[in-house]
């Protein structure tokens, strides 16, 4: 991808996942917003984008961070909102392992309150440690954290799955979270 369509996917993370306000758009109450609608938007606000570029940012996406409904109408974010938006996901069992990949300076935190979704609406776990690694070197050298999901589904933990392979989950007491 290259830096324009990478800063751009930038702009629509902001717009999609936290300040739809900030290019005078709102989302609806699943994270959706007219496609034409967000174009105008941009281009108002000095953004140079039409269809087929947010189409190409859409699909060249390396984690394919957005969704164009079936329609072709509207887009959002397929998860990392701090907006109060309801995806609409069903829970799933989580398979038996799950990772997260976070830095030192949070540990001792993460011991006394468990995971928290910070300003996000939920925290982020992933299926494999290469993708929880990534995660975490964007803050240092990362420290990888298993949490064994079969203890927490036992106790009515829900369990989400983004539509791209993201897992996300409300909150992660310490309790059920491997710091070795
Ligand atoms: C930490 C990117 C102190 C947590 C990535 C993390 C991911 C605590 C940070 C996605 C804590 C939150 C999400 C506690 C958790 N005390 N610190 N109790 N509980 N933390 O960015 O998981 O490129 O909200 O370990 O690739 O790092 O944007 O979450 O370090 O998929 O699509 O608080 O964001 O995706 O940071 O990353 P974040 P994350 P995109």
């Amino acid at each position: 991808m290259n830096q324009n369509l990478k800063s751009l996917s930038k702009l629509l993370s902001l717009v999609l996942r936290h300040k739809p306000q900030s290019i005078g758009i709102e989302l609806d109450e699943a994270g959706w917003v007219n496609i034409s609608d967000l174009i105008d938007a941009l281009n108002a606000s000095g953004k140079q984008i039409n269809h087929e570029l947010l189409l190409a940012i859409v699909y060249e996406n390396d984690k394919q961070r957005f969704a164009i409904s079936d329609d072709g109408q509207t887009i959002r974010a397929n998860q990392g909102h701090s907006l109060d938006v309801d995806l609409g996901l069903a829970p799933v069992d989580p398979p038996p392992t799950l990772f997260h990949g976070t830095v030192a300076k949070f540990l001792e935190s993460i011991k006394e309150h468990g995971l928290m979704p910070g300003s996000r609406q939920h925290v982020h776990l992933s299926a494999d440690t290469t993708t929880a690694e990534i995660v975490a070197r964007r803050r240092g050298q990362p420290i990888i954290l298993t949490i064994k999901t079969k203890p927490m589904v036992d106790k009515g933990h829900q369990f989400f799955r983004s539509a791209n392979g993201v897992w996300l989950i409300r909150s992660v007491p310490a309790k059920f979270i491997d710091f070795d």
